[in-house]
């Protein structure tokens, strides 16, 4: 009898998450929604509980399988949210999302509104400082919560003042690689962790498009890897394009993206990517 080949025997990776179990076969849609007065593309738009609820469930029915709910701006020069402000923009919301099933994610850093956001049912952690805020990976840890762990070199406030490396992929991924050590260290399984390298967070358009085309080199330590670029400032200094014309060119970063290794996308346009990444799918799935 031959044997069958290695990798047939291996079930498809899981992102766990909550009660969601991801399969990873094909990639997910991480649907972006900003409830802050100041995000560089949505900024204010979604302040209005009916207006962000309907926005969700759109981004839901367009096949979203995450919805990602902020709300503190994290886009350069923003400045740090106090936490009652961040918990009343954000948890109505969670609560209200969480109980029609659909799979929330919590872009926070607060370790605070970690543990509410979990005990209101949100499926996963998005933490743009990869849970290093004292009490941070405890708020995940003894809990069936997913975490998206993102690389920043510095703060929001001064991130975009001449970020420099002496080589971006290997200090992203020795950061991330650290991040998830820890994590896995205080209790978190590992089939509940994603990384990020974070573009746009410290990064020169330079240094993203090394990152873009390393995304091999993340997704090899065997975690998930998220992708944002969506409408990013790099797509606007590549295109010339203002952030409300960033459209197509954020539809061909995702595509760039899980063409190099990204098992997740996160972006504001879900239907669209949502069709890209099917066309992507049918011609690969031909293969
Ligand atoms: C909150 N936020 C803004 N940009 C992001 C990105 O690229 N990745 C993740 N995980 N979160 C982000």
């Amino acid at each position: 009898m031959v044997a069958k080949p290695e990798h047939a025997a291996k079930p498809a990776p899981v992102l766990r998450c909550g009660r969601f179990t991801f399969d990873l076969a094909r990639p997910l849609v991480m649907g972006i929604l900003n409830v802050t007065p100041d995000s560089f593309s949505d900024g204010g738009r979604y302040l209005d509980r009916e207006r962000a609820l309907a926005h969700a469930r759109q981004m839901r029915d367009d096949g979203a399988d995450l919805i990602d709910i902020g709300g503190e701006s994290s886009r350069p020069g923003a400045l740090p949210v106090a936490e009652e402000d961040e918990l009343a923009r954000v948890m109505p919301l969670v609560a209200a999302l969480a109980t029609e099933g659909i799979a929330i994610a919590v872009d926070t850093r607060k370790p605070a509104v970690m543990r509410e956001a979990v005990a209101a049912g949100a499926a996963m952690i998005n933490d743009i400082a990869a849970l290093t805020a004292p009490g941070a990976i405890e708020a995940c840890a003894g809990v069936d919560v997913g975490v998206c762990l993102m690389h920043m070199q510095r703060e929001p406030q001064t991130m975009q003042a001449a970020p420099s490396y002496d080589d971006v992929v290997v200090e992203v991924r020795d950061f991330l690689a650290a991040r998830a050590a820890a994590c896995v260290d205080a209790g978190i399984a590992r089939e509940r962790i994603a990384l990020d390298p974070g573009f746009g967070f410290g990064k020169t358009l330079a240094h993203n498009l090394r990152l873009l085309r390393s995304l091999g080199t993340l997704a090899a330590m065997g975690y998930p890897v998220v992708a944002g670029l969506s409408r990013k400032g790099s797509l606007g200094e590549i295109t010339g394009r203002s952030v409300d014309e960033r459209m197509p060119a954020s539809l061909a970063a995702a595509l760039c993206a899980v063409l190099h290794g990204a098992a997740i996308v996160r972006v504001h346009d879900v239907r669209a990517t949502v069709d890209a990444l099917k066309v992507w799918a049918a011609v690969e799935g031909g293969a």
